[in-house]
């Protein structure tokens, strides 16, 4: 073994630099250790319980009120790998200090850690769907942290019966290097297996998707009408009219995929209602279920972006749920809450709407709902933006009124009211193409109302109005395409859409906060 820095010979400040820098590290490995430990506790505890996950869900709940730009940036692009990533970089530095800490002003590096570890456990119990044995991670994980720690620096430390035994291998002056390298390497060790454990562990937990893969969910009663052939033009590059699972977007602030077992599952209706019931999953799929065609889409959609999809639902609709129960007289909204917490604040003239086909859905393009879309259960409204009614993992329907209540973003700096703006992408071309008759083509939409007509433009030149495609109805989506004559240089494509009612797409942009945003779609396209 050799001595890195600070051996007998060196000038005692320098060594107790290259100490310093030791127990630094030393708290890094310490508090690795703890956190990987927390994790493996939480892999049988609950997947949100660690110390990690519980803090980065309430640091996502935390994004403070009027600071909407954070808030757009969490709710657009959902950045969660940055938020854990960030969390990481924190932690270490924290982890460092405690570990100088405890060097220089014992034990208070030590309180430090543990400090870190009672805030994690109380955070975690404090979650939404915990429970008391979520404390369990953090106390557990970061008691290791703690002791490892200790142990370490304590070595860092000339201790009385070592002191001065005068250049032994390894003795730094009275420093046990030897036992400090041991049980740095210990906690290296720890971290690295507490992690592998923990994976292994929480893979076997992947029960709730083995679960779905088993799950035959019954036929509809009332089946959706076909997807008319004239739907889907036949363009290259075309957003299709159905959107496959798998290419549907997702927006949500779980860090981890809620993970609900169907026959765990039920869902109250309650608040202010003549009869509150609840229901298992066996009777809602007792009940006589619709299929109906509506396209989801996010208030945080740019103009022109992708927050947007289009699917075949199976569920049950909510106004029959809502008719059973029996609202009472003054109430004008149903706040929605999921599993984990969230919540969303939908008109409750909406959902008693005869004409409009809002699910509790469980069936999503002839599938279970995948996990990630709100397995087994969710809300779909048509014509409403996802935030204000489309509740993933939704295990309450509480009748009450905007006075009361409020859903998860509505303090957060978003409209309470999210009826989805009248919007058209342009999705081909995209970059170059050839002069002459040039096919432009994408997708409009104004759920609930319809599209009634779209129009293109190049550069300051005429509208030229479209063809439109097929459509179901007017909950979803609808493709257009039309040919434009363009000459060799540089041209800009701008489109427009009117609705069924004759509104007209607003050219005023708007941010997506606080209630959708607003503006033409353009183009630029170098025609050669
Ligand atoms: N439980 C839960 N449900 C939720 C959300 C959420 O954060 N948590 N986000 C909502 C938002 S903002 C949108 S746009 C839609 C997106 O649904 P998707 O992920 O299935 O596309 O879910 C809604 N339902
Ligand atoms: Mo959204």
């Amino acid at each position: 073994m050799t001595e890195a820095t600070g051996g007998p010979e060196a000038p005692q400040a320098e060594r107790s630099r290259a100490d310093a820098g030791w127990a630094a590290l030393a708290g890094v490995l310490a508090g690795g250790a703890g956190l990987a430990v927390a994790e493996l506790v939480a892999a049988v505890v609950a997947p949100g319980s660690s110390t990690l996950f519980a803090g980065g869900a309430a640091v996502i709940d935390a994004v403070p009120p009027g600071l909407k730009d954070f808030a757009v940036q969490w709710f657009g692009t959902n950045d969660k790998a940055v938020l854990l990533g960030s969390m990481g970089v924190v932690l270490a530095v924290g982890a460092a200090f405690a570990g100088w800490l405890q060097l220089r002003r014992p034990p208070y590096g030590v309180l430090l850690m543990s400090a870190v570890g009672v805030v994690g456990a109380m955070v975690a119990v404090l979650r939404p769907d915990a429970t008391p044995l979520w404390a369990l991670p953090s106390i557990v994980g970061l008691g290791v942290g703690v002791l490892l720690l200790r142990a370490a620096v304590a070595r860092l430390r000339p201790a009385p019966g070592r002191a001065a035994s005068g250049g032994g291998a390894t003795s730094g002056g009275g420093v046990d290097r030897r036992g400090f390298l041991a049980v740095s390497g210990l906690a290296a060790g720890a971290a690295v297996l507490a992690l592998a454990g923990s994976r292994v562990l929480s893979a076997g937990s992947t029960a709730v998707s083995a679960v779905r893969e088993k799950l035959r969910l019954p036929t509809a009663r009332t089946t959706a009408p076909p997807v008319p052939a004239g739907a889907e033009l036949k363009v290259d590059g075309i957003t299709p009219y159905v959107t496959p699972n798998p290419d549907f977007y997702r927006i949500d602030t779980a860090l981890i995929v809620p993970q609900v077992n169907p026959q765990d599952w039920s869902l109250r209706v309650e608040g202010l209602v003549d009869e509150p019931f609840e229901i298992t999953w066996d009777e809602l799929l007792a009940l006589p279920l619709e299929e109906h065609y509506v396209t989801l889409a996010c208030v945080s959609n740019t103009v022109g972006g992708d927050l947007i999809g289009n699917a075949l639902w199976l569920g049950y609709p909510i106004r029959a749920l809502l008719e059973r129960a029996k609202p009472r007289a003054g109430a004008d909204m149903v706040l929605s809450t999921s599993d984990d917490g969230f919540t969303a604040g939908t008109p409750l003239e909406v959902l008693q709407d005869p004409d409009r086909d809002s699910l509790l859905a469980i069936g999503m393009n002839g599938q279970p709902l995948p996990v990630e879309h709100g397995f087994p259960a969710r809300l779909v409204v048509p014509g409403l933006y996802g935030y204000v009614s489309a509740t993933k993992w939704v295990t309450s329907l509480k009748v009450t009124t905007f006075d009361a209540d409020q859903g998860y973003w509505t303090p957060r700096g978003w409209s309470a009211l999210g009826p989805i703006k009248v919007e058209s992408r342009i999705d081909v071309p995209r970059g170059s193409v050839s002069a002459g008759a040039v096919t432009v083509a994408g997708v409009a939409w104004a759920q609930h109302t319809g599209i009634g007509e779209v129009q293109v433009r190049a550069d300051d030149g005429d509208w030229v109005t479209a063809e439109l495609a097929e459509t179901v109805g007017p909950d979803t989506w609808r493709q257009w395409h039309t040919s434009i004559d363009l000459t060799a240089g540089d041209h800009t494509l701008a489109v427009r859409a009117t609705d069924a009612d004759g509104l007209v797409q607003t050219e005023d942009e708007a941010p997506p906060a606080p209630d959708g945003a607003t503006g033409w779609h353009t183009v630029n396209v170098s025609v050669s």
